[in-house]
Order: structure tokens, then sequence, then C-alpha cells
């Protein structure tokens, strides 16, 4: 199979939450025939949506992989799931880790265990911003958009970049 670039978003507000983007980067860098190219700054967020909780760190990474998009996705729930996210009924709810496939190639896929581009990516500065700093010009497929203009329609929220580093 060709290499794709793939675009993951990391998310954490529970516990040691740069150890684990940490970790989560690492684990994804060693994943079979995947290798993390570029990974954004880490950035401080306001959490969107979901019952009260703490803020969170947001990165991405760019990843060359030759993992079909669902195998990608088995790798990133099998981090999760090291990591210690444990998932119940409640949306949105606060967690030492999440990894969400923003974008996989120009591919445009609606399957029921995986929607890519990443369904909400176009609403979220705490995924845009660290996007657009890895590369402005990428382009939603289904949107036909690129990043940056996306991220400039939205409403301002609170995403600060951090001096943490990887
Ligand atoms: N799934 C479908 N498409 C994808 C994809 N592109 N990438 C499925 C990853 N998973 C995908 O995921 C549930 C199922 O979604 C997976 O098993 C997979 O088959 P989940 O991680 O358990 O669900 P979730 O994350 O609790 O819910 P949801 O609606 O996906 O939430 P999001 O979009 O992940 O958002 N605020 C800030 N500031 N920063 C954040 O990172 N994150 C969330 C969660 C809310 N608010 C936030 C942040
Ligand atoms: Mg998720």
């Amino acid at each position: 199979m060709r290499a794709a670039l793939a675009y993951v978003g990391l998310g954490a507000n529970l516990g040691d939450r740069v150890g684990q983007l940490r970790k989560a980067a690492v684990a994804l860098d060693a994943a079979p025939r995947t290798r993390v190219r570029r990974r954004s700054s880490i950035y401080e967020t306001t959490p969107v949506g979901g019952p009260p909780q703490g803020r969170y760190l947001n990165a991405v990474l760019e990843l060359e992989t030759q993992l079909a998009p669902l195998a990608l996705l088995e790798q990133c729930l099998a981090i999760e799931a090291t990591l210690g996210r444990q998932r119940s009924e409640v949306r949105d709810e606060p967690r030492p880790i999440d990894l969400d496939i923003l974008l996989y190639g120009d591919e445009v896929i609606a399957e029921r265990r995986l929607v890519v581009p990443h369904g909400k990516l176009h609403q979220r500065a705490f995924a845009l911003v660290p996007l657009v700093e890895i590369d402005p010009n990428i382009e939603h497929p289904a949107l036909g958009r690129q990043a940056a203009t996306l991220l400039r329609r939205l409403a301002a929220t609170s995403v600060v970049r951090t001096e943490e580093t990887w």
C-alpha cells in the first residue's frame, strides 16, 4: 500500500496531560508501518461541550502511514486503552487521552466506525490551530476549503500555545 499522510489530533485533560501526549506520540511512531513526520506545538485550550471539566492540552501529529484508515483507527484505540482511557456513556467527558483521525490523505470516509475528515474538525479551533501550524494550506477534502480558511471563520476561543516540549 502507498504511504498516506494522516493528521491525528491529541487531547488530554486528566492526569499527567503532557506525559500522556508524549506517550501517545511515541506509541504512534512505534505503530506498524507508521512514523511521525511533524508535530505541532502543544496548546492549552478551553473545554468545548460536555460537563464542567479542566482545560485540555491539544496537539496534532502528521503521520506517514501505510496502514489503511481503519487499521490506523485500531492503533489509536489501542493506544488510548494503554494510556488508561475508559469509555462511559457520558459524551465529551474528561479523558486522559483522546486520539482523533482528523484527515487521512484526501480520503472522505463515512462508515459506522470511522468518519474522515473528523466530523467536527471544521468547528474546532483546538484542532484547527495546531493543524494550521503544521500546514495552513492543507485542504479539507469534503468541504474543499483550506484549514486556515476554516479557522478564520470560527469565533475566537481560547487556544494558547504552551512552552511544553515533546
Ligand atoms: N470515530 C469515528 N470517526 C473517528 C475519527 N475520525 N477518529 C469513532 C477517531 N475516532 C472516530 O470515539 C468514539 C468512536 O468514534 C470511536 O470508537 C471511533 O469508532 P470516542 O473517542 O470514544 O468519543 P469521544 O471522543 O468521547 O466523542 P466525540 O464526539 O468523538 O468527541 P470528540 O470529537 O473526540 O471530542 N475540548 C477541547 N478544548 N479539547 C478537546 O480535545 N475533545 C472533546 C471530545 C470535547 N471537547 C474538547 C476536546
Ligand atoms: Mg474521540
